[in-house]
Formats: C-alpha cells, sequence, structure tokens
C-alpha cells in the first residue's frame, strides 16, 4: 500500500503489551508473548501512516513483588526500582519501541486506581464481605495464600502451597490445610476473619456476554475461553488484600489493606498513557485514545492473563463511564499467546522442557543480548511466535534459522544487489524506458506477497506475515539468478542495467517489510542509500536520484561455538549442577 493511501483513512491505534512484574529478569517466554509482537505490529502500524500510541510499564504491586522482597531482605521499593531500570534498559537493548513505559509506583496511577474504584463504587458495583484468611500471630498479618504451606487435605503431600496442591493438582481453600504453617517464618498459622471489597461482576454479566459473542475478529481459543467463563457463572471478585504493598484504599477502616494487584495493573494502561499526555505536553491527549469509539484498543498478553484482559477489566471500563462521564472503549482485540517451551539438551539427547524461572532454566533477554545482536534474536523469535499454539525455542534451531533465512536469503540478496550496483554500475540505478516481460512478472508476484503479508498483519499474525516476507526474498533471489547480470553486463549492459533496476526495487519492498522485525538492518539499508527506505517501497518507481553506496554485509553468521556455550548453561540448569 502507498503511503499517500494510508494517510487519507488514519485509524487511530492504542497497542499495549502485559505490564511485567518487576521482581526478575525478563525471558524469553515473556517476549514472545506480549513484547515482540506488539512491537513489530506497532512499527507496522507507524510506518504506514497511522496514529498509534504504545504503551507498556512495569507492575510494581501484590504477593510477587512482597514475595521476592523477602526472600532478598530488601525493601519492595528497593526492589521495583532496581528490576524497573533493569526492564526499562533491556526493552531498549531488544528495540521494543514503546511510547511510554510508565510504572504503577506513581502517584498518578495511585490516585487514577481510586479513581476507577470511587466510580465503581457510584455505580453500584461494589460490596463489602467477610471471609476466612490466614493469620500468622507471630508475623501479626493476614498472609496471602502463596505464604501459606501445610499438608494436601486431598492426597496428604506436606509441602502443599495455600491454594494448589502440586502434588495433585486439587484447589482448595488455604484453611483447609492440615498444619498449615507460614512459609517465611514456619510458624504455625490461624483463620481468622477479614473485610474485603468485592467487585460485583454478575452485574456485567449480561453485557460482557453480548459484546464478547460479537468480537468476530477475535482469536477463536480467546473468544471460546471468555464466553466459557462468563457461561460458567460469574462470581464477585474480591479487590482488596491483607497486605501493606500496593495502593491504598480510599475508605475507612481499610488502612491497613491494599487494592489487589489485578485491580490497579490494568488501570496502569491508562495511568501510563496519562503520563505520556503529559510528557507530550498535552495532558488531555489521553482521552482521545480511552475514550473516542473510534480507537482501536489492542492488548497484546500471554494467554495465562486472558481472564483478567477479556473478562473483569472490561467489566471495570463498563462501570466507570456511566453517569455523565465519558464513556471509556473497549479492547478492540485481545491477542493471547500460546506459551514457549525450552529445547534443552539433558544427558546428551534433546528434549522439550517447561521454563523454571526459579530454576535458572530460561533464556533471559539480556542475557541473549550479550551473546547477539537484537536483530537475529528478533528475527528467530518472530519466526516462533506462539499464535496457534505452544512452541519451543531451541539455540540450534536459532542458528539454522539466522544463518540460512536471514542471512543466507534475505541478506544475501540485499548484498548481491547493492554490490553489483556499487561495482558495475557506478552506483547509479536509471529507470528504463521500458519494462520487460520478466519485470512485469516479478512485480505482479511481489504485489501479491505484499497484500498476504498486509493481510496477516492486519489480523495480528506477524510470524505468518514473516512467512511471505522469506517467499519475497526467495523469489528476488530466483529472479536474479535467472536474469544473470554478471553474464548480460558484458554481453548486453542495457539489459543488465534493468535487471538490477528492478532488483532494486524488489529490495525495496523488502527492507520497507522487513523493517517491523528486524529495525536495525533497515536503519543500516537505508545509510546506504539517499532517503528513507519507505520511498523506495512503491512498486515500478524509484525515487529521483537513487543511489546506493558503501554497502556491507547487514548480518554476521552465527557460531556453532556461540550457541554450544549458550545451549549447555541450559543444560546445567536442567540438570541441577
Ligand atoms: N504482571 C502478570 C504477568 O506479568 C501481570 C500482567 C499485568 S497486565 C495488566 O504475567
Ligand atoms: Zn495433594
Amino acid at each position: 500500500m502507498s503511503e499517500s493511501a494510508a494517510n487519507n483513512a488514519r485509524t487511530r491505534y492504542l497497542v499495549t503489551s502485559a505490564l511485567p512484574y518487576a521482581n526478575g529478569p525478563l525471558h524469553v517466554g515473556q517476549v514472545v508473548g506480549a513484547y515482540l509482537p506488539a512491537d513489530v505490529y506497532v512499527r507496522y502500524l507507524r510506518a504506514r501512516g497511522e496514529d498509534v500510541v504504545y504503551i507498556c510499564g512495569t507492575d510494581e504491586h501484590g504477593v510477587p513483588i512482597t514475595l521476592t522482597a523477602e526472600r532478598e531482605g530488601k525493601e519492595p521499593q528497593e526492589v521495583v526500582d532496581y528490576w524497573y531500570a533493569h526492564m526499562k534498559e533491556t526493552f531498549s537493548r531488544f528495540g521494543i519501541s514503546f511510547d511510554n513505559f510508565s510504572r504503577t509506583s506513581t502517584p498518578l496511577h495511585a490516585r487514577n486506581t481510586q479513581l476507577f474504584y470511587l466510580k465503581l463504587k457510584e455505580g453500584g458495583y461494589i460490596s463489602e464481605a467477610e471471609s476466612k484468611q490466614m493469620y500468622s500471630p507471630t508475623e501479626g498479618r493476614f498472609l496471602p495464600d502463596r505464604y501459606v504451606e501445610g499438608t494436601c487435605p486431598v492426597c496428604g503431600y506436606k509441602e502443599a502451597r495455600g491454594d494448589q496442591c502440586d502434588n495433585c493438582g486439587s484447589w482448595y481453600e488455604a484453611y483447609e490445610l492440615i498444619n498449615p504453617h507460614s512459609k517465611i517464618t514456619g510458624g504455625p498459622v490461624e483463620v481468622r476473619e477479614t473485610t474485603h471489597l468485592y467487585l460485583d461482576l454478575p452485574k456485567f454479566a449480561k453485557r460482557l456476554k453480548k459484546w464478547v459473542s460479537s468480537q468476530d475478529h477475535w482469536r477463536d481459543s480467546v473468544r471460546n475461553f471468555v464466553l466459557g467463563i462468563i457461561e460458567g457463572g460469574l462470581e464477585k471478585r474480591p479487590i482488596t488484600r491483607d497486605i501493606k504493598w500496593g495502593v491504598p484504599v480510599p475508605e475507612p477502616g481499610f488502612e491497613d489493606k491494599r487494592f489487589y494487584v489485578w485491580f490497579d495493573a490494568p488501570i496502569g494502561y491508562v495511568s501510563s498513557t496519562m503520563e505520556w499526555s503529559e510528557f507530550a505536553g498535552d495532558p488531555d491527549r489521553w482521552r482521545e485514545y480511552w475514550q473516542d469509539p473510534d480507537t482501536k484498543l489492542i492488548h497484546f498478553i500471554g494467554k495465562d492473563n486472558t481472564v483478567f484482559h477479556a473478562t473483569i477489566w472490561p467489566a471495570m471500563l463498563m462501570g466507570v463511564g456511566e453517569d455523565g462521564e465519558e464513556p471509556y472503549i473497549l479492547p478492540y482485540d485481545i491477542p493471547a499467546n500460546e506459551f514457549m517451551n525450552l529445547e534443552v539438551v539433558v544427558d546428551g539427547k534433546s528434549r522439550a522442557m517447561q521454563m523454571s524461572t526459579s530454576r535458572n532454566l530460561a533464556v533471559w533477554l539480556h542475557e541473549a543480548l550479550d551473546r547477539f545482536p537484537a536483530d537475529p534474536l528478533r528475527f528467530y523469535l518472530a519466526s516462533i511466535l506462539p499464535e496457534t499454539g505452544d512452541v519451543n525455542f531451541s539455540w540450534r534451531e536459532f542458528k539454522e534459522r539466522v544463518n540460512s533465512d536471514l542471512i543466507g536469503n534475505i541478506g544475501n540478496y540485499i548484498n548481491r544487489t547493492l554490490s553489483f550496483m556499487e561495482k558495475y554500475l557506478d552506483n547509479e540505478v536509471l529507470q528504463p524506458e521500458k519494462l520487460s516481460q520478466a519485470t512485469r512478472e516479478a512485480f505482479a508476484d511481489f504485489k501479491e506477497l505484499e497484500r498476504h503479508y498486509d493481510l496477516r498483519m492486519r489480523a495480528g499474525r506477524p510470524r505468518d506475515a514473516l512467512g511471505e516476507l522469506l517467499a519475497m526474498s526467495r523469489k528476488a533471489n530466483r529472479f536474479f539468478d535467472s536474469e544473470a547480470p554478471w553474464k548480460s553486463r558484458r554481453e548486453d549492459p542495457e539489459n543488465a542495467r534493468t535487471s538490477i533496476y528492478t532488483c532494486s526495487v524488489l529490495l525495496g519492498s523488502i527492507a520497507y517489510h522487513m523493517a517491523p522485525y528486524i529495525p536495525e538492518a533497515v536503519e543500516c539499508v537505508q545509510s546506504f542509500f539517499d532517503g528513507p527506505v519507505s520511498r523506495i517501497s512503491d512498486l515500478e518507481k524509484l525515487p529521483e536520484g537513487y543511489r546506493a553506496h558503501g554497502a556491507k554485509p547487514l548480518f554476521r553468521r552465527i557460531e556453532d561455538d556461540e550457541v554450544a556455550e549458550a545451549e549447555a548453561k541450559l543444560s546445567r540448569a536442567a540438570e541441577g549442577t
């Protein structure tokens, strides 16, 4: 599509990636679930002139944070400060192009969360109720389920967790455990009554069902999962916790409680957008993105976050927009991605294993970036995005894909075309008077592939779109082979010029379409030319004064010993050595 056509029908997008807990490094499983697919999509939309804001930030509340802090003997604030900075830097090294990366510990976010709560209360969606909770007399506090351990009431397993038994899989209330004790101190715990605030989800059931059923463009897996939950019957959900770390609850008697992390976290998308408009010097601008029904709000998440984004969050959005207030829009799409397992060599044999962050059995993004540049990592991960089912990450496959597809196919094409121009044509490609039959055919084929690429990308399937890009590059390589300009340059120089002209146009298209995946390489290609790559994306026509100079190979090969080292690290974690 040409840029001017896209500009005429400019659409507004607000794209978000799940807010990662600020309690540890990012791993590739998170990257393929929520960040890379969103970033590729956003870069694609921006390049086509759409109005896009891409929002994220760290999730800094809840038990995941306090557990980490206690384990490390630190204050929660120290933990989140460290990991916020670490994540921000890692995302930037990996080329994730957020427009704003905020955090949920800001005062603005606390105010915003309280405002959401007060509006929901005004709307009649909040109630109070007592429940039983585990209390630790020695620590003088209520313990969240994850802090409690005991003997499973079903199978007798001694180290069962507060909410679920890892041995037999049963679910129960923490007070049903036999000999329950604190996971932190080992001391005994007892059952006490406590009061919490609840979000009245059943009041939204009808509206939610109607809304979800009509989302024909959602992935079937997501729509069916959510409909199943709604049809199974929604219950009131507690939105407060007996914990000291989090957003304070603006109610008397709740001074020692905080909002549940899943209540405030999605509001973090709104807060981050507000912060973005403040930074942009236009403090009300966020409203366009959250309240104008023409905006498309898209949440990229891993599938374990689906119920929060597709049921509870939309209910909250429905609930706060009533009574004179400008209503909030609902998510247009919630592309939930499946999981990634790791291919690990154990005792000399390769097998797929589930990632385990606590056992250090994970591919940490910052470590991967210490070994390899961002582009090849992005390329490989984009080629195995878990869009339709679980996938396996393998260092060996990384090497093969990069060396054969990225370098052998795409890199090779760009390199041979540019070197030919530079060596034999004095860097200059002139548009021929008449396009040859072979050129017209190549352009037609490319147009078709570009159309497929656009369809896949618009459908939120960047992995499939990447397949089309590789097909373009294979086609371009075949064209170069069959035209054989290295021969014709002696026998028929005019013909060689025409061939290379065509090859350059195809190169422009390839660069334009690979930009969302491997932005560094495209910047490099761009630096060989006068003018931005997108200007040469229009098939059939190169801009005036189009020249290339100083081209060098875009990628380096991945060597056996490099992946062997990365692989060995995983093997050691898997073997527990
Ligand atoms: N922090 C859970 C996760 O990182 C949670 C996502 C919040 S998105 C609003 O998977
Ligand atoms: Zn059990």
